[in-house]
């Protein structure tokens, strides 16, 4: 039975409610593993702690509000490399702002070790570069891959809970299973010369297959598998100079689309026609977006 160190316990808690009862400790609340990660089903939400030195001991990461909210948007300033992220879809200033790649440098972000959490990269004239925790620092992952002027391209396109880089060149994607130097694993064609590379799993299989923007109509083309063909899905999302972003935006195991423009985002529940779900402001015009599970959170 996981032992809480109560002296731990208030100054490490934030958000609201605040910590005001000693539930914590009972047996009877539901405690669940997920990794170093420890969630306590408490009556006022769920609390995070992470296992502390202490054998049998604990810290309280935060404090979770129940929430449907698994992806959130970010973006990257191109001019500085200045990234903001947000761990809600709602307007108000970012969770966590870092430096992170160059001037002209073109935002990733994914989940490269696999343990819940998406974080940052860029791609830079044909050389990825992943860092593992959202903060400043150097590539924990950088190595070559496609050529300069390419488009990065991120998923688990083989549902092994690793997010790996591929990129878009003139309607041919090239994809990699692994974030290293190397080979396609797997390469077909979809889209036009012009269009913008998207992935998400659309279809909720655990595999991420690709799609294409069209920024000249806004049109978007997604399809299921990652093999050369006809569109699965083909709807109209946006306007021409739209920016695409993709997400798992309510939690239900499914990826769907967004676009950013002018400094507002407006995110869809479903890869089909119709308004935007979810609207806000976040960034400046001329941000470039990319979307995340920063915090892990909700955990599986
Ligand atoms: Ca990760
Ligand atoms: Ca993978
Ligand atoms: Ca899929
Ligand atoms: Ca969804």
């Amino acid at each position: 039975m996981l032992q809480i160190n109560p002296s731990l316990l208030p100054s490490r808690i934030f958000g609201s409610p605040a910590w005001d009862d000693n539930a914590l400790y009972s047996p009877t609340l539901d405690i669940s593993y997920n990794k170093t990660n420890i969630v306590v089903n408490h009556s006022k939400g769920l609390l995070l702690l992470h296992q502390h030195n202490a054998v049998n001991t604990a810290e309280v990461l935060r404090f979770i509000t129940p929430t449907v909210i698994k992806d959130t948007v970010g973006v990257f300033r191109p001019g500085n490399g200045l990234l903001y992220l947000k761990n809600d879809n709602t307007p108000g200033f970012a969770d966590i702002a870092i430096n992170y790649g160059l001037a002209g440098d073109v935002p990733v972000a994914g989940d490269w070790d696999g343990n819940g959490t998406a974080t940052i990269g860029v791609y830079r004239n044909g050389i990825y570069y992943l860092r593992n925790s959202n903060t400043v620092g150097f590539a924990n992952l950088a190595f070559a891959f496609g050529l300069p002027g390419d488009l990065p391209v991120v998923g688990d396109w083989n549902n092994d809970g690793t997010d790996t880089i591929g990129v878009y060149r003139n309607g041919t994607f090239y994809l990699r299973n692994t974030n290293d130097a190397g080979p396609a694993d797997i390469s077909f064609s979809l889209g036009n010369p012009g269009d913008v590379p998207v992935a998400g799993d659309w279809n909720g299989d655990g595999i991420d297959t690709v799609g294409v923007f069209r920024p000249s109509n806004g049109a978007i083309f997604l399809r299921n598998t990652n093999t050369s063909g006809f569109a699965d899905i083909a709807i109209n999302y946006g306007l021409p100079g739209d920016q695409p972003i993709v997400g798992d935006w309510n939690n239900d195991g499914l990826d769907t689309i967004g676009i950013y423009r002018n400094g507002s985002f407006y995110l869809r529940n479903s890869n089909t026609l119709g308004f935007a779900d979810v609207t806000f402001a976040f960034g400046l015009p001329g941000d470039v977006p990319i979307a995340g599970n920063w915090d892990g959170l909700p955990l599986p």
